[in-house]
């Protein structure tokens, strides 16, 4: 190939690489990724984003073991390209993992940037595959593991906002009594000044009764004269 083509190439695969153009990248999906759903695996899901995450990063830098190292020796599926458990051992793992994938990502692109490699000649240590057949399984196998985390992610937070709006819809209510009711007397106090209220409270007494303070001790007494007069 002419310089000026493998350059180009070069530059397209650097681009697949980085998941420029179609895709989101990995590092706005899982950087914020909520800490509480990184292990958890809903109804359906074949992993958790903690496995999707690890796995991409333990195949990402399988592949570029192969492509640079003549004593690659072959690892052991699935247990070397799957983590051992569902969710990640600690906080600072999630964020270690996805260190260790950008610096293998950025060493994979190096590899294919540099000139001195041709991307179309065997690797002498493999059985046929090129270093330009490398690259691509690299970017296809972090693409199709990417869709998989953005969808997990994505029905995770639908799942959880449909179940806070189910709670929400459940508060029950005394007889006579629903939402509506409850916001338009919220509503009226709202509005109302003291002035009002005080007026409103009064309008609850009957003309031959009169509201006044008694001392606690005395209300007993109180009490007792006011069913005698009515027995
Ligand atoms: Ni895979």
């Amino acid at each position: 190939m002419a310089k000026q083509e493998t350059l180009s190439l070069r530059k397209h695969l650097a681009d697949l690489l980085r998941m420029k153009g179609a895709h989101v990248n990995l590092v706005e999906t899982v950087a914020d990724f909520p800490a509480a759903m990184r292990g958890a695996k809903p109804e359906g899901a074949p992993h958790t984003a903690w496995q999707l995450l690890e796995h991409m990063r333990m195949a990402q830098e399988d592949i570029l073991d192969f492509s640079r190292n003549p004593k690659y020796r072959e690892k052991k599926f699935p247990d070397d390209y799957w983590p051992a458990s569902e969710a990640p051992p600690s906080e600072d793992a999630w964020e270690q993992t996805i260190q260790h994938f950008q610096k293998d990502l950025d060493e994979m692109q190096a590899l294919i940037a540099d000139t001195k490699h041709d991307l179309l000649s065997k690797l002498p240590h493999g059985t046929g595959q090129t270093l330009l057949r490398e690259a691509l399984l690299v970017a296809d196998h972090n693409a199709y593991h990417l869709g998989q985390l953005v969808f997990l992610r994505k029905m995770m937070e639908g799942r959880q906002a449909k179940k806070e709006e189910t709670a929400m819809s459940q508060v029950k209510f005394p007889d006579g009594w629903d939402e509506e009711k409850v916001q338009r007397v919220l509503a009226h106090f709202e509005k109302q000044t003291e002035e009002n209220a005080v007026l409103e409270d009064e309008a609850a007494v009957e003309p031959s009764e009169t509201v006044m303070n008694v001392p606690h001790d005395l209300v007993p007494k109180v009490r007792e004269l006011i069913a005698k007069r009515r027995s």
